[in-house]
C-alpha cells in the first residue's frame, strides 16, 4: 500500500522525490493553508516515505471525496510513449473490463496500448475531458465507499453525485477563496500540475474543508515559464487546465445550493 499510519495524526506515504519537492515548497507558498503540512522524509523498514498530516484525523466520522483536476497525464509521458513505445497489457485489460469495444482492432491483435491512448480514453470517458475534473472516488460517514465514477461524465451525473456527498451540508466550502489564492500563488504559476486532488472533507458538526493533494506528477517548469490553467492544451504548452476545471466545479456547486 501506499499509505503507512504514523504517529500523532500524521501519515506516511511511499516516498515520491517530485512530491517532496513541491510539499517542500508549498510550505512557504501562500497555499500552504491548502496543502498537508510537511515534515520531511522518514524511513521504515529500509522504504522511504514523506511524513505529513492526516488530514482525517481533526473529523469526526468524516465524508470524503477526491476530485482529480485538470489533466492526467504529463507531456513527457507522450513523448517517451512515441520515443519508446512500451504496450501495457494491464491498461489494456483495464480498458475491456469497462468497455469491451473500446480497443481497437490493432490493439485487439496486440492486447496492449500505450500509457497516454489509456489515459485519454480516461479522460473522454469520464468528465475530464468536457469538465476538466472528475470524481475518483467518495466515501461516505455511514462507512459506504463508491469508486464506480469511471463513466460518470455528464453534467447532470457529477452533480447528482455531489450532491449525495454534500448531504445537506451546504456550507461546504470556499471554493472561491482557493481559486483566488490559486491565482495568486508563485508555486501554482510556475508548475505544471497534473495527477493532482482536491480532497474534500466534512462532517455532522458541519465541519469542512478542502486541501490539495497528491503531486507526484506536479513539475516545475523551465524559467520563465508560467501557466495559466486555463488556455486549452495543445502540445507543447504544457496546459493543464486545473483552474478550468475549478471553474467548472465551481459552477456546478453554486447551481447545487
Ligand atoms: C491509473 O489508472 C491512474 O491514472 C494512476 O494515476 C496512474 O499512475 C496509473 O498509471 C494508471 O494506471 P486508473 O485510475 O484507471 O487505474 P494516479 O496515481 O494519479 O491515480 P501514475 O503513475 O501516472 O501516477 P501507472 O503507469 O502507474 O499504471
Ligand atoms: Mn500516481
Amino acid at each position: 500500500a501506499n499509505f503507512q499510519a504514523g504517529e500523532y495524526g500524521r501519515l506516511l506515504k511511499r516516498y515520491c522525490e517530485s512530491e517532496q519537492h513541491c510539499l517542500e515548497k508549498l510550505m512557504k507558498d501562500t497555499l500552504r493553508p491548502y496543502v498537508p503540512g510537511y515534515h520531511g522524509v522518514v524511513q521504515k523498514e529500509e522504504q522511504d516515505y514523506n511524513l505529513m498530516d492526516d488530514l482525517l484525523a481533526e473529523f469526526d466520522s468524516p465524508s470524503i471525496m477526491d476530485c482529480k483536476m485538470g489533466s492526467t497525464y504529463l507531456e513527457e509521458e507522450l513523448t517517451k510513449a512515441r520515443e519508446r513505445p512500451r504496450l501495457r497489457k494491464d491498461m489494456y485489460e483495464k480498458m475491456v473490463a469497462v468497455d469491451p469495444g473500446a480497443p481497437t482492432e490493432e490493439e485487439r491483435a496486440q492486447q496492449g496500448i500505450l500509457k497516454p491512448r489509456y489515459m485519454q480514453w480516461r479522460e473522454t470517458l469520464s468528465s475530464t475531458a468536457t469538465l476538466g475534473f472528475r470524481i475518483e472516488g467518495i466515501k461516505k460517514a455511514d462507512g459506504t465507499c463508491n469508486t464506480n465514477f469511471k463513466k460518470t461524465k455528464h453534467r447532470e451525473q457529477v452533480m447528482q453525485a455531489l450532491e449525495d456527498f454534500v448531504d445537506g451540508n451546504t456550507q461546504i466550502l470556499r471554493l472561491e477563496e482557493l481559486r483566488s489564492v490559486l491565482e495568486q500563488s508563485q508555486f501554482f504559476r510556475t508548475h505544471e500540475v497534473v495527477g493532482s486532488s482536491l480532497l474534500f472533507v466534512h462532517d455532522a458538526s458541519g465541519k469542512a474543508k478542502v486541501w490539495m493533494i497528491d503531486f507526484g506528477k506536479t513539475v516545475p517548469l523551465p524559467s520563465p515559464q508560467t501557466l495559466d490553467h486555463r488556455t486549452p492544451w495543445m502540445e507543447g504548452n504544457r496546459e493543464d487546465g486545473y483552474l478550468w476545471g475549478l471553474d467548472n466545479l465551481i459552477d456546478i456547486f453554486s447551481s447545487m445550493l
